[in-house]
């Protein structure tokens, strides 16, 4: 027996020495310890033995028993470092490596053109308006001096909701500015920028969205030296000092008299080149002083008060500030050409 017991220590502590997992480790605890375990049966055979034989035998067994779960013991917390180790090993992070690059974005031409159109007015004194892009037909046309039969109304230029013309997607943003009439105190200096709506064909020039900065003062004595000293300053800070305007004469059915500003080519300095189309001139923006009949429809009386106005496409005004040549790029959201601005 006691030859039984110094060969399950020997076994058992070599055994548990190499086992390389916890399952292993679980094998052994019920190979040697467990109920059925090799020491059981051993002890199990204690009764055997001579009164004088058992007490040194019990000792011994409790010897072997101490043995093999301590060094069961060594051998679960070695397993566990080591997974620790391997553990911490495998996470290890190198904070040397150099981090993977950042891809910034950037302003959209179109809001870049904005934002600088916006600086220049509000540097003046101008309050920048925001508002629906679904109006109604009254703000749109009637309350803008737009008579009943005027092409712009019709079905086919643009988009109405209802059967009876009522509510549209706005073809200008005018209808800010009549709210702005009826809403805000006199003296009024603002402009409205925003997307409108028109059933245009998608071409190099045409979308049937695309964006309008509108723009109007309404003082006392206003006259068209402050709708010319106004949009001059307007050319000068968006194309540079020394830009040289024309102002022709022009019919809006809301402005009396009416005109349009044209900016001098950059290109050609008014010779006439490919960028002008040989004009010579490049068409900027529509004006004029402000419609008796608009400023009374508002409640505005026009023998007290007068006002200018004027209307941009910002499509066109972003491509030529920053030489695009065809409007769909403005739209497409290319990140190659969305990079070069
Ligand atoms: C153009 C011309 C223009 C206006 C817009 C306006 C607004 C009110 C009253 C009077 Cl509420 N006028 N707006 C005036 C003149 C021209 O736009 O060619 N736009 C692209």
């Amino acid at each position: 027996m006691k030859e039984q017991l110094a060969k399950i220590r020997a076994e058992a502590l070599s055994a548990l020495e190499n086992a390389r997992d916890s399952a292993a480790l679980d094998e052994l605890r019920v190979k040697y310890l467990g109920k059925k375990g090799e020491l059981t049966a051993v002890l199990k055979q204690m009764g055997k033995l001579s009164a004088e034989e058992r007490p040194a035998m019990g000792q011994l067994a409790n010897e072997v028993r101490a043995a093999v779960e301590g060094a069961l013991e060594t051998a679960t917390q070695k397993l566990e470092e080591a997974a620790l180790s391997a553990k911490l090993k495998a996470e290890t992070v190198d904070v040397t490596i150099p981090g993977r690059p950042i891809r910034l974005g950037r302003r959209h031409p179109m809001n870049a053109a904005l934002e600088e159109i916006k600086e220049i007015f509000i540097g003046m004194g101008f309050t920048v308006l925001d508002g629906p892009e679904i109006e109604l037909a009254e703000l749109n046309f009637d309350r803008l001096n737009a008579e009943e039969g005027h092409p712009s109304r019709d079905w086919s230029d643009t988009f109405y909701f209802d059967e009876d013309s009522r509510v549209m997607l706005r073809s200008q943003t005018s209808p800010m500015q009549v709210r702005a009439m009826d809403t805000m105190e006199l003296p009024i200096r603002i402009i409205a920028p925003g997307r409108v709506y028109r059933k245009d064909e998608v071409d190099a020039t045409h979308s049937p969205m695309f964006h309008q900065v509108e723009g109007m003062v309404i003082d006392k004595n206003v006259t068209m030296a402050d709708l010319k000293g106004t949009l001059n300053l307007l050319a000068e800070q968006l194309f540079g000092a020394g830009t040289v305007t024309r102002f022709r004469p022009h019919h809006f059915p809301f402005t009396e008299p009416s005109c349009e500003m044209d900016v001098q080519c950059h290109k050609c300095g008014g010779a006439g080149c490919p960028t002008c189309k040989g004009e010579g001139w490049i068409e900027l923006l529509g004006a004029g002083m402000i419609h008796p009949h608009v400023l009374e429809m508002a409640g505005i009386d026009p023998d007290k008060w007068s006002g200018w106005a004027f209307g941009m496409g910002l499509e066109r005004t972003a491509m030529r500030r920053f030489k695009i040549a065809d409007l769909r790029l403005i739209f497409e959201n290319d990140v190659r050409f969305l990079e070069q601005f």
